[in-house]
């Protein structure tokens, strides 16, 4: 079944808390990246006490026969890590070097979710950098270059009640950042991405412009529901959004994406290039994990064809 560019895989979710080798009450939005000929899901598994940590399952070809690692890559120590008390969240991966990655997650405690990063050359072993972010802020993806020497860090901090996408920026050691400013804000009102709005895969370089593909929320009788949505920025400078869809590009359409835990939820932490095609793993319901694809050129299309900055925004001079 297809809803608008992308293309679900499978009819049914690619990963379910049965197959996770611990006891778990869900299994979903996961960080994703391709290393030594395998893909490498790293999946948030709510145990039983209600946390989540972050475990590593692999496969070949990214859709079936799926192992997972024996340990969890991050898991919460009260003593060690007393911000991540309860539990470490949907992480987003970036490489930065020949074999380096950040991994971007969401360190929840009794003080509310913050941004951690922590670095990795196997996914085996991890180097925590650390709570960088204080609460209540999450949804964070790094992009994988610098900007004028600067890293760049997509955030969701939570500021009176509204929730935007936010950058700030860091010089080489990536633990502090600051010169924030708003990216991409809640669209307000009866939009699709009307009451809060986050980051959803980390940026894709494009020759259009770096593609985000970001979460949209709206209350539809009180009840949350989770789409997914698309933007461009600004090749040389991404604190500047250059096009906005404005329909949502992927929604909760099919069972195992309205049924579950939280129902009415898709939810991307993380994509593959694959050839021309975006492969998003997405967690459906907060329950289990899904695969959609779609052709790279067909997002950037429908980006600009959807352009809501084109036909509004930009010629009121609104920042949408
Ligand atoms: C967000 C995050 C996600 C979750 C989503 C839907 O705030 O916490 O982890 O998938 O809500 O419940």
């Amino acid at each position: 079944m297809s809803d608008g560019p992308f293309t679900r895989v499978l009819d049914r979710p690619l990963i379910t808390p049965a197959d996770v080798p611990v006891k778990a009450n869900a299994v979903f939005n996961p960080g994703v990246v391709e290393l030594d000929g395998e893909v490498l899901l790293l999946l948030r598994v709510e145990v039983r006490r209600g946390i989540s940590e972050i475990r590593v399952a692999r496969s070949k070809n990214g859709v079936d026969r799926w192992t997972f690692d024996e340990r969890a890559l991050l898991e919460p120590d009260m003593e060690e890590y007393p911000y991540e008390e309860w539990g470490c969240e949907d992480t987003r991966v970036t490489q930065v070097g020949p074999r380096e990655w950040i991994i971007a997650y969401t360190a929840y405690s009794r003080y509310g979710p913050a941004v951690a990063l922590a670095r990795t050359s196997d996914f085996v072993t991890v180097e925590r950098l650390g709570t960088v972010l204080s609460p209540t802020n999450k949804d964070a993806a790094l992009f994988p270059e610098t900007f004028d020497g600067h890293w760049l860090l997509l955030h969701r901090p939570v500021t009176g009640g509204q929730e935007h996408i936010w950058y700030a920026s860091s010089p080489q050691d990536l633990t502090y950042w600051s010169q924030p400013g708003v990216l991409i804000p809640e669209r307000g009102g009866p939009w699709w991405d009307g009451l809060r709005i986050g980051v959803g895969a980390p940026p894709i370089k494009t020759d259009r412009g770096w593609l985000l593909i970001y979460h949209g929320v709206k209350e539809a009788a009180g009840h949350p529901v989770y789409r997914l949505g698309l933007a461009l920025l600004d090749p040389k400078n991404p604190r500047k959004m250059i096009a906005r869809a404005s329909d949502w590009c992927f929604g909760p359409e099919v069972g195992y994406e309205q049924y579950g835990l939280v129902p009415n939820v898709v939810f991307t932490c993380g994509t593959l290039t694959r050839g021309d095609e975006i492969w998003m793993y997405y967690g459906a319901a907060d329950t289990s994990v899904g695969l959609a694809t779609a052709k790279l050129e067909d997002l950037t299309d429908f980006v600009i064809i959807n352009d809501y900055l084109c036909t509004v925004g930009r010629t009121k001079g609104t920042l949408f």
